[in-house]
C-alpha cells in the first residue's frame, strides 16, 4: 500500500492488483446469472409461465394411414418454456431412430423426424417424447400405421386384340385388384392425349377417334400410392377404319352450235370429288359443229350417197 500526505487531506491509492481482482468477481458474477445456452445454441431460460409439458403433434405419417416401403415419420413438439433437447425420443416398432431435429432459436417449437426405408407390409407403431427444460412432461406420442409394398393386378377386357371401330368410338373396360390396402382409383389415357382420373370406375369411353390405330392405357392406384408399372403398363389396342373412296366425277357436257362463241364442256362430280378432278375444256363452235357430224354420219354406201349429197360432197 502507498499514502502521501497533503495540506488538508490525505490520499490512499489502492493497489492496481486489488481492483483487477474486483472487477473479474463481477464478471464471474455476471456470467452465473447469465442464461444458459442449449445444445442447439439457443436459450433454455424458462419463461416460468407454463408449468404444463409440451403439446405434441403427430405431422407424418397420419394415423391409420396406408404408406410404402418408404416412410417419413415426424413429430412437433411446442412448448413455451423450451423444448429440452435431451428428453427428444423417435422410436418405430419399439427400436429407437436415429432421428434428426430442427428447433426455432428459443427451442420453443422442435420438429423431430427420420426416414425408414424397407418397411415389412403389415402395421407399424411409432412413439415419439419430448418434455420442457423445467422437466414436465414427458408429452408421449403414439400412432400407427400400415405399410403396403405390393403393385395393383389391372387386365383390359376391352378392346381385345385389335377390333375395327366402325362408328370410331371405344368403351375401354378393365378389372383390377390390390392387396393389402386395395384400390384407391384408375387413370386412363389414349394414345399421347391427357391421363383422366377416372376415380374407381372400370369402364371409360372415347369417341370421334379419328381414322387409324389407336392405344389406350390404363394405371391402377392402391391406397398407399403404388401402380402397375409406367415401363410395362396395360395397353389395348384398336382401330378405326378409313372412310369409303369417294365416288367418281359425273360429266355434265353442254354444246351450244348455233353461236360461234366459244364452247364450255365443264366436267363437274359430286361434293365429295376433290378440285383436282374437275376439268375445263374449251373448242370453238366449228369444232363441235365437226364433232357432231362425225358422230351422226350414216353407215353403208347408201348412207354415205345420202350424206354426200345432204352436204353438198361428190
Ligand atoms: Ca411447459
Ligand atoms: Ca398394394
Amino acid at each position: 500500500m502507498l499514502s502521501f500526505r497533503g495540506k488538508a487531506r490525505s490520499v490512499r491509492l489502492v493497489p492496481v492488483s486489488l481492483v483487477s481482482l474486483w472487477f473479474g468477481v463481477l464478471v464471474v458474477v455476471a456470467v452465473a446469472c447469465a442464461p444458459l445456452p442449449s445444445a442447439s445454441g439457443g436459450s433454455e431460460t424458462p419463461a416460468l409461465t407454463d408449468t404444463s409439458p409440451p403439446t405434441g403433434t403427430i405431422e407424418n405419417p397420419l394415423p391409420g394411414s396406408w404408406e410404402d416401403s418408404y416412410v417419413y415419420i415426424e413429430a412437433l413438439f411446442v412448448d413455451p418454456d423450451g423444448v429440452s433437447s435431451g428428453s427428444l425420443s423417435l422410436a418405430l416398432d419399439g427400436f429407437s431412430l436415429s432421428y434428426d431435429r430442427s428447433a426455432d432459436p428459443s427451442w420453443r417449437s422442435v420438429r423431430v423426424y427420420d426416414y425408414v426405408y424397407g418397411l415389412e407390409e403389415g402395421p407399424h407403431t411409432v412413439e415419439a417424447r419430448a418434455q420442457d427444460i423445467l422437466g414436465n412432461g414427458p408429452t408421449v406420442l403414439t400412432w400407427s400405421f400400415s405399410v403396403d409394398d405390393t403393385d395393383p393386378i389391372l387386365t383390359i377386357t376391352y378392346p381385345v386384340g385389335n377390333p375395327l371401330l366402325a362408328n370410331a368410338s371405344v368403351v375401354l373396360a378393365w378389372t383390377g385388384s390390390d392387396v393389402p390396402s386395395g384400390i384407391d382409383h384408375y387413370r386412363v389415357q389414349a394414345d399421347d392425349g391427357p391421363m383422366f382420373n377416372v376415380g374407381n370406375v372400370t369402364s371409360f369411353p372415347f369417341h370421334a377417334l379419328a381414322p387409324g390405330i389407336h392405344f389406350f392405357r390404363v394405371m391402377a392406384y392402391d391406397k398407399a400410392g403404388n401402380y402397375n408399372s409406367l415401363s410395362d403398363p396395360p395397353i389395348a389396342v384398336a382401330t378405326v377404319p378409313n372412310p369409303p373412296p369417294a365416288a367418281p366425277p359425273v360429266v355434265n357436257a353442254t354444246v351450244n352450235a348455233t353461236t360461234n362463241a366459244a364452247i364450255q364442256v365443264t366436267l363437274s362430280g359430286p361434293d365429295q370429288v376433290p378440285a383436282w378432278g374437275i376439268g375445263l375444256i374449251v373448242i370453238t363452235t366449228a369444232e363441235a359443229v365437226a364433232v357432231a357430224a362425225l358422230a351422226l354420219r350414216p353407215r353403208g354406201e347408201a348412207g354415205r350417197r345420202a350424206w354426200l349429197k345432204r352436204y353438198g360432197r361428190t
